[in-house]
């Protein structure tokens, strides 16, 4: 029998995007739930009774939760195709240290950007710009984080670019300035 697989989602959500990247390079039919975050679905509830946050990936009727996860595990179902962590340990650790990284830093500084006033805001534009910063060091001259071909640490991250602009427009900078080389890997993934 086919397997069943079903994403709970929300069209906006970075960490939607990469369940949704993960399952496209490997080639998975699911279906798309699309989810009303202000009103959720009393499938959201019962199968993420936790944190009750989308994304979910229900596989076979068993709900997996928290994107990067869900993503290392879809990686590790489907791993005939697109192998997304490298199958060296220690580069494995590595990638799972910078995707932790993304989630602990980009995110927690877009929401000062976003939701910050007067120095709160300028702070984390500050950090954010740092945390930036960091990731363009860490790309330098390759074509993705992990060397030659797409993974894991690209996916954590690309799946930000496109609030890039909006946090430009409300911290007055621009990252291309800061950081050109990570606008550049971001741009030929476009
Ligand atoms: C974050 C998911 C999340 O914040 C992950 O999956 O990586 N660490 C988690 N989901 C948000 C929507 S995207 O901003 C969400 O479901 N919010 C609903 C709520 O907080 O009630």
């Amino acid at each position: 029998m086919a397997d069943e697989v079903i994403v709970l989602d929300m069209w906006a959500s970075p960490f939607g995007m990469r369940v949704r990247i993960a399952l496209a390079e490997k080639g998975v039919r699911y279906e798309h739930r699309e989810e009303n975050l202000e009103n959720k679905s009393s499938l959201l509830v019962k199968m993420n009774p936790i944190h009750k946050k989308i994304p979910v990936l229900i596989h076979n009727g068993k709900p997996i939760w928290e994107s990067l996860i869900i993503v290392q595990n879809i990686d590790e179902v489907w791993r005939d195709k697109s192998p997304l962590l490298p199958s060296d340990a220690y580069q494995r650790a590595h990638a799972r240290f910078w995707a932790d990284y993304i989630d602990k830093k980009v995110y927690p500084c877009m929401r000062g950007i976003y939701s910050g006033k007067g120095e709160e805001q300028e702070k984390a534009k500050e950090e954010y710009i740092e945390v930036l910063k960091v990731l363009e060091g860490e790309i330098g001259d390759k074509p993705y984080f992990g060397g030659e071909s797409f993974g894991f640490v690209d996916l954590s991250l690309v799946t930000f670019y496109c609030w890039f602009y909006a946090m430009e427009e409300l911290g007055n900078f621009r990252v291309e300035a800061e950081c050109p080389k990570l606008v550049a890997w971001a741009k030929r993934f476009m």
